[in-house]
C-alpha cells in the first residue's frame, strides 16, 4: 500500500498522472473507516495497490470526476479508465477481479448472508458511532448516546457464533469490512474517561466472544498494514474534538 501515509491533496492540488497499466489505485483518508475496508481488502488479498489521500474539507474539484459523492474511497485502475466507489462494493469487485484470492463464498446464498451480516452489523454500529462522534463535546448527551454503542454491541456479540463473522475458522468478508468500525470505537476507549469499555481486552468481559475477536483480526499483519496506529488513531480523534484539521495527523 504505497502512499498510505502520503499527505492529503486538497483544493488546488494537481490531479496524480493515472495509475500505471497493473497499479490498482485507491483514493483515501488516513481515518476513513469505509477506505480502511478497500484498503484492508487489497493488503490481505496482497494487490499491488497505491494509495492517494484526499482532504476532505478541502477538495481538489478534479477528486468528483472520480467520485460523483467526492466520498473516499475510490478505486480506479486501467491506466484511469476503470472507477469503482463504495466501500462495501470494491471488496467485492476485487474479489471477482482476483478470484484466485477470492473472500467471499462462490456459495450464492452463502454470499449473499455474507453481504446481509455486514449491513446488519453496520446499520447499528455506524450510526451509533456517528451519534457518539457528534456528541464528543457535550457530556451529557454523550452517555446517552452511548447508549446505542453498547446495544450494537451487546448484538455484535449474539450474532458472532464461532471464531469469525466469516462462519469459518478464518476471517471472511464481515470481519475485514467490520473492523474498521470497532477500531473507531476502541479509539474513542483512550479518549473519554466515562466511557463504559476498557482498552485493555476491548471491548471487555461483557462481551469475550468479540473481546477474542477484536484481538485476532488486529493480531493480522496485512490488517495492521492497511490501518493506522492506535497513537495516531487517538491524536486524529483529539485534534478533530478541538475543531483543527486531522487528516495528515502525525506524518
Ligand atoms: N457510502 C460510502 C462508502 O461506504 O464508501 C461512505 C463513505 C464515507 O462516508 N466517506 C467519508 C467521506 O468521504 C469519510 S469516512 N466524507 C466526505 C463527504 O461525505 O463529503
Amino acid at each position: 500500500l504505497e502512499g498510505i501515509n502520503s499527505k492529503a491533496l486538497k483544493t488546488g492540488d494537481l490531479p496524480p498522472p493515472s495509475p500505471s497499466p497493473n497499479t490498482f489505485r485507491i483514493y483515501s483518508m488516513r481515518f476513513c473507516p469505509a477506505a480502511q475496508r478497500a484498503l484492508i481488502y487489497a493488503s490481505v488479498k496482497k494487490i499491488p495497490s497505491e494509495v492517494i489521500n484526499i482532504n476532505l474539507q478541502q477538495k481538489p474539484d478534479w477528486y468528483f470526476t472520480k467520485n460523483y459523492k467526492g466520498q473516499v474511497p475510490t478505486l480506479e485502475h486501467a491506466e484511469g479508465k476503470k472507477l469503482v466507489i463504495e466501500s462495501a462494493v470494491i471488496p467485492e469487485y476485487l474479489d471477482d477481479i482476483f478470484p484466485e484470492t477470492k473472500i467471499l463464498p462462490s456459495d450464492p446464498y452463502e454470499k449473499v448472508q455474507q453481504k446481509l451480516l455486514l449491513e446488519r452489523l453496520s446499520d447499528q454500529l455506524t450510526p451509533a458511532f456517528g451519534r457518539v462522534f457528534r456528541a464528543i463535546k457535550n457530556p451529557e448527551e454523550l452517555k446517552e448516546k452511548f447508549e446505542s454503542i453498547l446495544k450494537a454491541f451487546e448484538e455484535a456479540e449474539s450474532l458472532l457464533e464461532g471464531a469469525f463473522y466469516s462462519g469459518t475458522s478464518s476471517p471472511g468478508f464481515v470481519d475485514y469490512l467490520i473492523y474498521p468500525s470497532f477500531q473507531r470505537v476502541y479509539w474513542l476507549t483512550f479518549l473519554l474517561e466515562i466511557f463504559p469499555l476498557p482498552s485493555d481486552n476491548f471491548p471487555g468481559p461483557g462481551y469475550p466472544k468479540l473481546s477474542q475477536w477484536f484481538k485476532a483480526i488486529t493480531a493480522i499483519p496485512e490488517v495492521a498494514a492497511a490501518s493506522q496506529s492506535t497513537e495516531n488513531g487517538v491524536g486524529s480523534c483529539k485534534e478533530y474534538m478541538k475543531g483543527l484539521p486531522y487528516f495528515d495527523y502525525g506524518l
